[in-house]
C-alpha cells in the first residue's frame, strides 16, 4: 500500500496532486489493486444530470481484492473474528483462506437458488459472521446487496423489498443482542405478506427459537450449504461502474431512499480512506462497533478492512451487555489496536462512571476513531483521557451514507487533532462553504452550508429506481456541487468543525432519522389530524424526538394514546423512531401560506422560549402560547 500518508509534508503533497490532477492521482491508487482489465478512463463527470463514472471499462471482482489476492501471503491471518453477545460462548476466528472457502461455498448456494448478477438481495441478519459471508457472496457473483439493519420493522422491510424489486432474501432465525432474542424470521415472514414477489428465503440458525418455514421458499442455510462442494468459485466479472450494493438511508422528504454505490469507486475509496485515516499497520485488530447495517459497517468492517488485508473485529452484542466493561474486556481479550465508535456510545459509557474500567488495561490500542454525529469536548477528553490513556490519537471523522467512505478526518498521529473537529479534508475531497445562495463562502473562520465540488471514486451513483432523486436531493440545491446537507464552521486555521443537519434530518444515537417519515408513521394512527416533529438537544442520543400531535379531540388518557401512537411508530418504522417526548396540542404554528413554522417548535423543544425570532408571519400566534404552556 504505497499510498499510505506517512508525514504531515505527505498530506499536503498528496492532497496538492489530488486536487492539480484527480484523475492522475486515483489512477496511481487504483494501480494497486487486482483488475481483470484495466480502465479506459479514469473520471467522466457531470453534477448536473448527474452522472459520476470512475474507471471507466475496468472490469474487477471486488471480492478477488477483498479474499483471493490475500490467500498467497495472508491466508493464515484472521480476516474476521468475531465476539459473540454472550461471555460463556467461545468467540470465532475466521482466517483469509477459510473466509475465502465459506464465501466462495455460500456464492454457489446463492447461485443455485438461481440468484442471478444484477439481482438485488435483501439480507436481514443479526451481527454474525455469516452477515458479512452473505455479502460477500452476493459481490462474488455479482447480486446487489441491500442490507437491513435488524431494529427495522417488517413495513420498513416491506418497502424496501419492493422499491429494491428483491426476489431474495437471507435472513437469521434470531439475532442475539444484550438480554434480547430477537425475533428476525418473524419479522421477515410479517413483511413477506406484502412481497409475494420473493421466492426465496435463506435462513441462518442462531438463536434455535422457533420459526416458520414455508415449503418451496424457506431454506435452511445449514442444509444448502452441505449441497455444495464449490471451494473455489469463480468470481464474476464486474464492470467498474456495477453497482455494488444499495443501502437505504433517511432523508429530509419522504420514505427512505436507495443510496447505490458502485464497485470499483467505493472499493478503491474504501480502501484508500482505511488505510489513510487509522494509519494501519500489519497485525492490526480493527474493532469498529457499528453495526453491519449501518453504511460504517459496510465499509470499516466488511470491505474497507479486508481489501486492505486487515483483520476485523465483531461484536454480536452491545457495549453495556452484560455490564459497561464489555467493550474494554473485547479490546483486552482480543488485544484490539483501533476501536471506532460513535459519540453516543461513549456518552452512554461515560455515565456509568470509570468503575466498569477497574481492571482493564486497553494497552493493545494504538488509534481511537468516532463516527456518526458531532462529539462534544466532555465525551473526546474522556475516551482521550480513559480509553486511550493520552496516548491514542483519535480520528474525528465526518462523513455519510452517500459518500462511502471518510471525508473528512485528520489522519491518525499524522494531521493534528482538535476536539469536536473532523479538521481536514482527505486527498481527493475539495470541500466547500456555501451561503443560502448557492455562493461560495472564502476565507477562513466562516460558517456556511457544507459541499463538495469534485467527485471521489466511492460517490452516491443513484437513488435506486429514482435518478431524478438523487438529483434533487444532493445535486440541486447548488448548482454544480454536491450537498451533503450538513452546516459546518472553517476556523481560522482552516479546520472543519460539523454543526449538524441544516435540512430535517435528526441524527438520534447516531442514527439517521427523516422527520417526515415520523410525521408519516404518526399520521396513520387513528384520531390523528396532524402532526410535527422536530429534534432537540439530548443529554445521550445526541438528537432527542420530539412530536407535536393534533388529534380529532384532546385524547382523554393522554398517557395511553400517547403509548399507542408510539406502538404505531414501532410498526412502521422500528423502535429507533419512537419520540422521546410528544406534546398533544390544538394547533400548529403555521404560517399564512400553511407552512409549519419547525424553527419556533425546535425552539421550544429546546426550551429557548424567551428569543423565538420572527413570528409576525404566523397565521395564528395564540397557539405558539399554547405550546409554549403544555411543554413536555
Ligand atoms: C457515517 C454516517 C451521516 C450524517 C452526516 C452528519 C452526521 C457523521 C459525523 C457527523 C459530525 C462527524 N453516515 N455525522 N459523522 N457529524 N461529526 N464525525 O454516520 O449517513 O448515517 O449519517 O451523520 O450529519 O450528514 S450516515
Amino acid at each position: 500500500m504505497n499510498y499510505q500518508i506517512k508525514s504531515y509534508e505527505q498530506y499536503q503533497k498528496d492532497y496538492a496532486a489530488s486536487v492539480a490532477d484527480p484523475q492522475g492521482f486515483w489512477a496511481s491508487v487504483a494501480e494497486q489493486f487486482v483488475w481483470r482489465k484495466k480502465w479506459d478512463t479514469v473520471l467522466q463527470w457531470d453534477f448536473l444530470k448527474p452522472d459520476v463514472q470512475w474507471f471507466i471499462n475496468g472490469k474487477l471482482n471486488i471480492t478477488e481484492n477483498c479474499l483471493d489476492r490475500h490467500l498467497a501471503a495472508l491466508g493464515d491471518r484472521p480476516a474476521i473474528i468475531w465476539e459473540p453477545n454472550g461471555t460463556d460462548e467461545p468467540h470465532r476466528v475466521l482466517t483469509y483462506a477459510q473466509l475465502h472457502d465459506y464465501v466462495c461455498r455460500f456464492a454457489a448456494v446463492l447461485r443455485n437458488s438461481g440468484v442471478k448478477k444484477g439481482d438485488r438481495i435483501c439480507i436481514y441478519m443479526g451481527m454474525v459472521p455469516e452477515l458479512p459471508v452473505a455479502m460477500l457472496a452476493c459481490a462474488r457473483i455479482g447480486a446487489i446487496h441491500s442490507v437491513i439493519f435488524g431494529g427495522f420493522s417488517a413495513q420498513s422491510i416491506a418497502d424496501r423489498l419492493q422499491d429494491a424489486g428483491s426476489e431474495f432474501v437471507i435472513t437469521c432465525d434470531g439475532a442475539y443482542r444484550g438480554p434480547k432474542d430477537i425475533p428476525l424470521k418473524n419479522t421477515i415472514d410479517d413483511a413477506l405478506a406484502a412481497c409475494p414477489a420473493v421466492k426465496r428465503v435463506i435462513v441462518y440458525q442462531r438463536t434455535h427459537c422457533p420459526v416458520s418455514m414455508i415449503k418451496g421458499r424457506d431454506v435452511w442455510w445449514h442444509e444448502e450449504l452441505q449441497a455444495v462442494s464449490e471451494s473455489n468459485l469463480p468470481a464474476e466479472e464486474m464492470d467498474a461502474e456495477d453497482p455494488l450494493f444499495i443501502l437505504y438511508t433517511s432523508g429530509s422528504t419522504g420514505k427512505p431512499k436507495g443510496v447505490v454505490h458502485s464497485t470499483a469507486g467505493y472499493m478503491v475509496y474504501a480502501t484508500y480512506s482505511f488505510v489513510n485515516v487509522f494509519q494501519v499497520q500489519p497485525g492490526d485488530i480493527h474493532f469498529c462497533t457499528a453495526d453491519i447495517g449501518w453504511i460504517t459497517g459496510h465499509t470499516y468492517i466488511v470491505y474497507g478492512v479486508l481489501c486492505a488485508g486487515g483483520t476485523s473485529l465483531m461484536y454480536e452484542g452491545i457495549p453495556t451487555y452484560p455490564d459497561a466493561g464489555r467493550l474494554w474486556d473485547i479490546v483486552d481479550k482480543h488485544q484490539a489496536t483501533i476501536l471506532y465508535t460513535a459519540p453516543t456510545a461513549l456518552r452512554s459509557l461515560m455515565a456509568h462512571g470509570l468503575q466498569p474500567l477497574a481492571g482493564k488495561s486497553l494497552s493493545s490500542l494504538r488509534v481511537l476513531g468516532t463516527v456518526g454525529e458531532p462529539i462534544n469536548e466532555e465525551a473526546w477528553h474522556w475516551y482521550d483521557d480513559h480509553i486511550g490513556k493520552n496516548r491514542c490519537p483519535i480520528v474525528d471523522t465526518w462523513w455519510q451514507t452517500e459518500t462511502g467512505g471518510i471525508m473528512l478526518s485528520n489522519i491518525a498521529g499524522i494531521t493534528p487533532a482538535k476536539p469536536g473537529y473532523a479538521t481536514l479534508p482527505l486527498p481527493g475531497i475539495q470541500p466547500v462553504l456555501v451561503d443560502e445562495q448557492g455562493t461560495l463562502i472564502y476565507g477562513n473562520d466562516v460558517s456556511g452550508n457544507l459541499c463538495i465540488r469534485f467527485p471521489w471514486p466511492s460517490i452516491v451513483r443513484t437513488t435506486y429506481g429514482d435518478h431524478e432523486r438523487c438529483r434533487t436531493n444532493y445535486f440541486a440545491a447548488y448548482e454544480g456541487l454536491y450537498f451533503t446537507g450538513d452546516g459546518c464552521y472553517r476556523d481560522e486555521n482552516g479546520m472543519y468543525r460539523i454543526t449538524g443537519r441544516v435540512d430535517d434530518v435528526l441524527n438520534v444515537s447516531g442514527h439517521r432519522i427523516g422527520t417526515a417519515e415520523v410525521e408519516n408513521a404518526i399520521n396513520m394512527h387513528t384520531g390523528v389530524l396532524e402532526s410535527a416533529v422536530v429534534g432537540y438537544l439530548h443529554d445521550l442520543k445526541g438528537q432527542g424526538i420530539y412530536a407535536y400531535i393534533i388529534m380529532q379531540s384532546m385524547p382523554d388518557d393522554a398517557a395511553h394514546t400517547q403509548a399507542d401512537i408510539l406502538q404505531t411508530i414501532t410498526r412502521v418504522i422500528g423502535a429507533i423512531a419512537r419520540p422521546d417526548k410528544v406534546q398533544f396540542v390544538h394547533g400548529l404554528p403555521k404560517t399564512r401560506s400553511g407552512k409549519i413554522m419547525r424553527r419556533i417548535l425546535r425552539k421550544i423543544a429546546e426550551g429557548e422560549t424567551d428569543n423565538l425570532g420572527d413570528t409576525s408571519t404566523l397565521l395564528d400566534p395564540g397557539v405558539v402560547e399554547e405550546i409554549m404552556q403544555g411543554k413536555v
